[in-house]
Parts: C-alpha cells; structure tokens; sequence
C-alpha cells in the first residue's frame, strides 16, 4: 500500500543540505503526516526550526525506521551504505542524496524534469545525482531531444556550500583573517581557498580526472539514458559560497542555431533563459542563490566545430543540486503512487 501523506525521516538534518532539505519541505507544503530528524548522538537534542515550531533531533541507529514511510538521506555515503538498506528492509522509501547509490545498475538516479519514468523501477532506494550533474543535465536534456548530443565539455566553478557547513565556516573566516592581516591554516581544503581557485573537488584517480569530474562523466550517461553521449569534466572550486556555474561546450548531431537553443530552453521545465549580452545579463551565482530554477545564457555558436554551442549554466547547488530534487523525487513518487518499498 503507497501513502499520499508520508511520515517522512529526514537524515543528516543538521547539516547544510539538511537543513534547506527541511526549510524546503515547509516552503512547499509538504505533505507530511509527520517530519522527523535525524542526526548523529552529536547532534541529539539540538532544535532545528519548522513552520513556525521547533523540530527535536533524535540520534539514527539501525532501528529508527520503523513507522515511517519516506527517508531523505544527506549524511554522506557511510551512512547511506549501512543505514539505506535497513530503511528499505523496515518498509521506508529512501531518496539518498550521497554517491553510495547512484552507478548501481539497480538503482534509478533521478532529475523528476529529465528521467521521471525511472522511478517506476525503484526498488526501495532512490539515488539523487551529484549537484554539477544535475544542473548541466536539466539544461542539456531538451538539447538532446531535439539535435541529439554527441560531446559535451565542461568546465565548473564550484561554490564552497558543496563541501559542507565545514567549507562554508572556513571560506568565511579566511576572508576575515586575511583581510585583517592574520594568517591562516587551510583545513577542508588542501590550500587557500579565499581568493584563489582549486581545481581539485574531491581525490584523484588513477586516471588523472578527480572523483567530482567522474562523477559528472558517469552520472550524465546514466540519467540522459544514452551511452553513446562522450562527456569530459574539469571541476573547479572557487571562493564563492552558494551556486554553482558551468562552462559547457557541445557538438550535437542536428544543427541548432543559438536562437533555437535559447527558445527550446525557454519550454522547458526548471529552466529560466538569462541571456541578453547587450545589457550584460547572464547567469550569476549572486542571483541563482535560493532560487529553483536553472538559469542558462551566453548561448553563442561554437565555430570550431560544425555543430557546436557553448553556454554558461548556474544554479543554487544546495537547493536543486541537491535538496530541492530530492524532495522533487519524493513528490514525484507520490504523484505516481509509487511511494513503497516493492
Ligand atoms: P554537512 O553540512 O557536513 O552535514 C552532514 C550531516 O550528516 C550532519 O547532519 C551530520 O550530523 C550527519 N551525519 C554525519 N555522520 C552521521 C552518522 N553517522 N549518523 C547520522 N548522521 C550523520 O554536509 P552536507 O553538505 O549537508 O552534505 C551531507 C551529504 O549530502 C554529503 O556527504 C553528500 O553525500 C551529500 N551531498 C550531496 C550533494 C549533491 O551533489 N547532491 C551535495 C552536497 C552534499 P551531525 O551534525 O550530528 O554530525
Ligand atoms: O563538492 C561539491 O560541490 C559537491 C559535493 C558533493 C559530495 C560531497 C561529499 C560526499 C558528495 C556527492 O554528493 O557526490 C559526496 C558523496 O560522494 O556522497
């Protein structure tokens, strides 16, 4: 039996994707029957704000998910991998936004505006993409439907939010110390990130490419459901603290003039089309913070190669690129009926 009003865990709720996660299911009315969070025993007790009251948190141990129906996992992959499986086995859909989940060939990676029908082969666990990912493929997907992708390069410019409550402190505090003549110890990072770009996000791989840019190689081919589709990654992280920006640059089978890109965009779901140069408007992490949507400009032809575009993608990587679609997956599962553990 599925449920349209859900009792909903929320895992990792003291955290920065936590948090909007439960900032974001009052903003939308969620249809809880009731929201509980979880933490580590760090964090038991601590109060977190909702609709006007205030939530409790409880610690999460191996049993806790008895009685609910829904859990929207944000701890990171060690949790995911131990606790996901026992929600599942204890009846609760889980929508786990680490990567312990998302290259199972057994397990759905969803973006609800690019591959909605693959919920219905869930199986009680439910992977959200990884932030970069998600962005580039809300905006490539309508692409791909009309001139069919054949390359994509991409370039990011990651903000600090990524990286946790940790990498938001130390960005703060590194501007301050440095601009009051303090030195400083870099901790999150490997080196300075105030004033500087890294282009490291995550370790290296054997084959050069960091974890992140894997990430983004792999999960695209998964969501956009097309093998065929060669993607490269070079993930950056700047000193900036919310929304991610991308460079991307694609050859497509069909040509597509940048006139036609821009009004198949403007159609499409969750995409806003931000690109009047002559006024010096495009896309800005500034303006893309606390917003849904993913915003595209600097769409211009690539003449390099005969089919070719480059545009500019932003987006809140804290709000879509992790807690807004993940609660857009749970939505979409109810609307589907499809909130049960099969
Ligand atoms: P964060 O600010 O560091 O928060 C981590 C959260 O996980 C805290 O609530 C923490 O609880 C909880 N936690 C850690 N260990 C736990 C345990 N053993 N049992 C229960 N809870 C535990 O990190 P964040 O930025 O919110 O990210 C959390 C995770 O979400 C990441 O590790 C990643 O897997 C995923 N994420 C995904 C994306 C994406 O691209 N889709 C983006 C960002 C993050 P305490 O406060 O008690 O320590
Ligand atoms: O660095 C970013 O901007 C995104 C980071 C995501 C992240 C951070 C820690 C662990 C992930 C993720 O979602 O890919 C993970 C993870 O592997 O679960």
């Amino acid at each position: 039996m599925s449920t349209k009003n859900p009792r909903v865990a929320v895992v990792g709720a003291t955290g920065a994707v936590g948090r909007e996660m439960l900032s974001i299911l009052e903003q939308r009315n969620f249809p809880a029957s009731e929201i509980v969070p979880f933490a580590s025993s760090r964090s038991v007790g601590i109060k977190l704000p909702f609709a006007g009251e205030e939530l409790t948190v409880v610690e999460l141990k191996e049993d806790s998910f008895k009685g609910f129906d829904l859990a929207l996992f944000s701890a990171g992959g060690g949790t995911s991998t131990k606790f996901a499986p026992l929600a599942a086995e204890q009846g609760c859909v889980v929508v786990d936004n680490s990567s312990a989940w998302r290259m199972d060939p057994k397990k759905p990676l969803v973006v609800p505006e690019v591959n909605p029908q693959d919920l219905d082969w869930h199986d009680g666990i439910i992977a959200n993409p990884n932030c970069s990912t998600i962005q580039m493929v809300v905006a490539l997907q309508p692409i791909h439907k009309a001139a069919k992708i054949k390359r994509i390069v991409v370039s990011t410019y990651q903000a600090v939010s990524g990286s946790g409550q940790k990498a938001i402190n130390e960005l703060e505090t590194q501007v301050s110390r440095l601009f009051n003549g303090k030195s400083i110890v870099p901790d999150v990072y490997p080196h300075q990130i105030a004033f500087n770009c890294l282009p490291q996000i995550d370790v290296f791989l054997d084959n050069g490419y960091t974890k992140e840019e894997m990430k983004m190689v792999n999960e695209t081919v998964k969501i956009m459901g097309d093998e065929s589709i060669k993607v490269t990654a070079t993930t950056v992280r700047v000193p900036v603290f919310y929304a991610h920006s991308e460079a991307v640059n694609i050859e497509t089978e069909k040509k597509l003039t940048p006139e036609e890109c821009r009004n198949i965009l403007a159609g499409a779901p969750g995409i806003t089309v931000a690109d009047y140069p002559e006024k010096s408007l495009y896309p800005m992490a500034i303006e893309a913070t606390g917003e849904d949507d993913v915003f595209v400009g600097r769409i211009r032809e690539d003449f390099t190669v005969d089919n070719g575009l480059n545009m500019w993608i932003v987006s809140d990587n804290i709000r879509k690129g992790a807690a807004l679609n993940t609660i857009q997956i749970a939505e979409t599962l109810i609307e589907r009926d499809l909130l049960r553990v099969p």
